[in-house]
């Protein structure tokens, strides 16, 4: 252990001792590898409250990978509220990151320095840490003498069973898995995406570098923001208005639920608070998206499918604001970061509804509640290179997403991604809620305080998706209170 590890695991246990918290190994190791000394109270005094709860005197790994946020279900749950009315409140929107469309090269040194721009960015969060030192660059790394340990910093080029091929913008080697390697620091590799930056703890033998575990950048342990005000907001997408698998009837039942609200007291309730509606992309169902998708159109003109979206959305009560961002089917640029959808075709929605448009991904503040939204393309090859990410667990991808501080790590695979000098999908900025889209499956979580939903669609089953084995949870919506943070789903069927 370096002397770094050891100041950080005395500090721990100091701390731990003074809450009276016990710790078994396990446990501890998890915590040093976490610590952040701003978090540390806080983290110690929720274990504390575990251990009173009587889940036992030592504190399990299990409850410390709880506290710290593994991703765990959310609460569905509904508030209950108080007056005013969501209609009498005043909107509180702020656009806090949104990209307009620009000429871009994407020539090689552009691209090198895309990637230069994501290892610099994510290097510096992980230089921030305490546990990231004493810190060597790779090569200089490779020549430091057998026995020594440190910290370096990789973008990571391939991952095998037995070694990673890693990278930095100078030098490029391989780091041994060792083979007595615990099961925690093979599961932190199955995360590894190709292209992701982390920090890595090696030792060297016999002139090589050996992993002892992984750093993830990771997102620091902090609070859910709340508003004052009592409203909520709507989290969907994937309409895909104009396929014959639109389900209209649906739609229009939770347009309805909105303007007069549901059959019980409860849902009129639920119904009132509604301030906002966010649509994460695949508002419309598009043209040529793939082959012989014409069959499968009941518009087959792009306008008009905008203007029959725009048709369901002007029913909306006024006093709902309604924020739409781009999918892979909309009347956009394919590639991401995707500026707004075309505005000829988001006239057609202003027209009749309230809406404001923004990019793929954006970032925006309801209330002071941050949003990151984002349509959710890359889940396709987080699903293909983690281990614990598939389709059907979206909320895994985007725990993986917050680790690695990325949205689309992985380039050249299947997530068209503009490389021209700057990285703008590296999640700079910590959101309370990231909602995505894309996999047409309804699925919410929690991944340190930060409210992850995935909000299914309103298509139903695909012959396209029945050949890819995808199963959609359609009709459903998620709400979230700004108020005190709870999701919850209400289906339309
Ligand atoms: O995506 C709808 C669903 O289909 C979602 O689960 C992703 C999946 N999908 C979309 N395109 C592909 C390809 N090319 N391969 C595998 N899976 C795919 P949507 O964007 O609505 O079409
Ligand atoms: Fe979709
Ligand atoms: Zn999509």
């Amino acid at each position: 252990m370096g002397q770094e590890e050891g100041a950080v695991k005395r500090r721990i246990l100091a701390e731990a001792t003074r809450l009276g918290v016990l710790l078994n190994p396990e446990a501890l190791s998890i915590l040093i590898e976490n610590y952040d000394e701003k978090s540390l109270q806080m983290v110690l005094s929720k274990l504390a409250e575990e251990a009173k709860k009587g889940s036992g005197i030592v504190v399990s790994k299990e409850t410390v990978e709880n506290v710290i946020g593994k991703s765990r279900e959310a609460n569905i749950s509904i508030g209950v509220h108080t007056q005013p009315l969501a209609k009498d409140i005043e909107e509180k929107i702020e656009i806090l990151k949104s990209y307009d469309a620009k000429q871009v090269s994407d020539d090689l040194e552009a691209r090198k320095q895309y990637f230069a721009d994501r290892c610099s960015k994510i290097s510096s969060m992980l230089r921030s840490r305490a546990d990231m030192s004493p810190y060597y660059p790779l090569r200089k790394a490779c020549s430091l003498p057998d026995r020594s340990e440190g910290k370096t910093i990789v973008m990571v080029y391939e991952k095998r069973e037995n070694y990673i091929v890693v990278e930095d913008m100078d030098f490029m080697t391989k780091i041994l898995i060792p083979k007595d390697c615990d099961k925690y620091l093979r599961e932190k590799i199955g995360r590894l995406l190709p292209d992701s930056v982390v920090g890595v703890s090696f030792y060297v033998s016999n002139s090589r570098l050996f992993c002892k575990s992984i750093i993830f950048p990771d997102v620091p342990i902090r609070s859910f923001n709340t508003a004052e005000e009592d409203v909520s907001v709507i989290l969907t997408s994937d309409i895909h208005y104009g396929s014959q698998k639109f389900s209209e009837k649906a739609f229009l039942k939770m347009v309805k639920w909105l303007r007069e609200g549901g059959v019980t007291e409860r849902e009129q309730e639920m119904s009132s608070r509604i301030k906002y509606i966010i649509i994460a992309g695949d508002l419309v169902d598009g043209i040529g998206i793939y082959p012989q998708q014409e069959k499968e159109l009941n518009v087959r003109d792009l306008k008009k499918q905008y203007t029959g979206l725009s048709n369901l959305l002007s029913q909306i009560p006024e006093h709902i604001k309604i924020i739409v961002i781009p999918g892979n089917h909309d009347a956009a640029l394919r590639a991401i970061p995707q500026p707004p959808i075309f505005d000829e075709y988001a006239e057609i929605l202003e027209d009749n509804g309230n809406i404001i448009s923004l990019s793929n991904p954006c970032m925006v503040s309801l209330h002071g509640v941050k949003f990151l939204v984002y349509h959710g393309t890359s889940m396709e090859d987080i699903a293909t290179f983690a281990k614990n990410a598939s389709y059907d667990r979206p909320e895994n991808a985007m725990e993986i997403m917050l680790q690695l501080r990325h949205l689309a790590p992985v380039y050249g695979s299947r997530t068209p991604i503009i490389t021209n000098g700057e990285d703008k999908l590296v999640i700079e900025e910590v959101p309370d809620v990231f909602h995505t889209g894309h996999v047409h499956v309804f699925r919410s979580g929690v991944y340190r305080e930060i409210k992850l939903i995935n909000s299914g669609t309103w298509q139903e089953r695909t012959k396209y998706q029945e050949q890819l084995g995808i199963m959609p949870t359609p009709n459903i919506a998620a709400i979230l209170s700004l108020k005190n943070g709870s999701v919850s789903q209400v289906r339309f069927e």
